[in-house]
């Protein structure tokens, strides 16, 4: 009997001059998620029952979710056995030339000085920066292991100069963590992995257990339990922990002309689109012809085929869209408005493009630059905002790890110089103690 062939993979195609506006925002908008309110439902209860009764309570989820059952720790604490990162040499090796990479990239971020400015004769203000004393590190579990995201993450934690890095991952059913996830946290000098995955995880590194130090700040991607837990401590007051940016589905863009080979497009396309089925990939098409755009969608498709993640890929493609336009103008004015996590620039010129992004998590300047390298190894973060965030948000980098705390020092004569102002302001404020805050000095000065 012959087989029928399997379905094309193929993404929905547009014509910027034959849709309106409104009908390529809905073919642009992103898949939708879970309503908020059925998630907030399962994760309250969950994170009540860790900060009440710590330990315990981690574990019997870990359990229970992980079916991890023989685990009778949620941690794993420094310095970690050789015994667990046992790993092949080129890993090691590729695992090495990705951390000296995010290193340098990251240190350089440094700012060398405390910036600092007289905006007055004897009125001087800075600005210095300090790394957040304890960071949580969440690095997903699920269909992959991301020992990438460890690194991410971890690296410039490390390099900010937080004191305590805690990493919280997922284990695998017989209580393991994956060799490579411990090979980067022993590299990054983690003080911890908490062996636990969602809003318990979360929970955990947000209050505290007997075991799971608590954080200041917790950092990482993560599926919708995730995300939402990150919201509801971060709001929590009694938690005093802040969160790096929302987070969802990974997405990419790629604008791709008549120049750009389309087996290198394709594999753009779909190292996006294997990540997971709520992923979305969008291609901008610059004045290609019938014939051309059949081409990347043939390589797509063959390239799709030979895939070990080709149900995903299905998944994530059905809801993906090719949009064909005429100019590199009109490709990015739909790029910077869609706000890409990645953007891929397949053009002429791609570097002189670079000037018309204004969205964007993380751009990939011309052909011989996939996004791979940069989710690897190229010395940019992986960890970056999506659904639209790139309109607001950064990715991770070194800032996330410090804040920035501002002094002034004024001398006699700056008091001078700046004291009628404040007087004045003090008064139309009606706050008296403000105004003689200054006038006492300055009485004290004339004496
Ligand atoms: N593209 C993902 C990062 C990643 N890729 C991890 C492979 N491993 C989100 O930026
Ligand atoms: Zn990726």
């Amino acid at each position: 009997a012959k087989e029928t062939p399997p379905e094309k993979i193929t993404m929905k195609v547009y014509d910027l001059s034959k849709v309106t506006r409104e009908e390529l925002d809905e073919a642009l908008k992103r898949p939708s998620q879970k309503s908020s309110d059925a998630i907030m439902k399962i994760i309250t209860p969950i994170i009540d029952d860790v900060r009440k009764n710590g330990d315990k309570a981690v574990l019997a989820y870990t359990h229970k979710f992980e079916r991890a059952t023989s685990l009778t720790s949620p941690v794993l604490k420094a310095p970690f056995p050789e015994s667990l990162m046992q790993l092949p040499a080129e890993t090691i090796k590729a695992i090495d030339v990705s951390f000296e990479n995010i290193c340098k990239f990251h240190a350089a971020q440094k700012e060398e000085k405390p910036l600092q400015v007289e905006t007055m004769p004897g009125v001087i203000c800075s600005r210095f920066s300090r790394p957040i004393e304890a960071v949580g590190l969440y690095v997903p579990g699920g269909t992959a292991v991301l020992p990438s995201t460890a690194l991410m993450l971890g690296v410039p934690a490390m390099v900010a100069g937080c004191k305590k890095i805690v990493i919280a991952s997922p284990p695998r059913s017989d209580g393991s963590i994956t060799p490579e996830i411990v090979y980067v946290a022993h590299k990054v000098g983690a003080e911890s992995i908490v062996l636990a995955g969602g809003a318990q995880a979360v929970a955990a590194m947000a209050y505290g257990t007997e075991s799971v130090s608590k954080v200041d700040k917790i950092l990482g991607p993560g599926n919708q339990f995730v995300t939402a837990a990150k919201m509801y401590v971060s709001n929590d007051t009694n938690a005093g922990v802040s969160i790096d940016m929302p987070a969802g589905p990974s997405e990419v863009l790629v604008v791709a002309d008549k120049g750009a080979n389309p087996a290198f497009v394709a594999s753009d396309l779909l190292s996006q689109a294997e990540h997971g089925v709520d992923s979305q990939v969008v291609l901008i098409a610059v004045d290609l012809t019938d014939a051309e755009l059949a081409a990347i969608e043939d390589e797509l498709h063959r390239q799709a085929m030979q895939l070990p993640r080709v149900d995903i890929v299905r998944g994530s493609i059905a809801h993906s869209v090719t949009v064909r336009v005429k100019t590199v103008d009109e490709a990015m004015e739909i790029s910077n408005k869609y706000a890409p996590e990645h953007l891929i620039l397949q053009v002429k010129d791609a570097e002189k493009v670079v000037d018309k992004v204004m969205n964007a998590g993380s751009v990939f300047i011309g052909e011989w630059t996939p996004e791979s390298v940069g989710d690897y190894s190229a010395g940019v973060n992986h960890s970056l905002p999506t659904y639209g965030y790139a309109k607001q948000y950064s990715g991770v980098n070194l800032a996330s790890f410090v804040k920035h705390i501002t002094s002034s020092n004024l001398t006699a004569d700056g008091l001078r110089n700046v004291g009628e102002a404040v007087m004045q302001l003090a008064k139309v404020e009606e706050l008296e103690a403000h105004r003689r805050a200054v006038s006492i000095r300055l009485e004290h000065m004339s004496r």
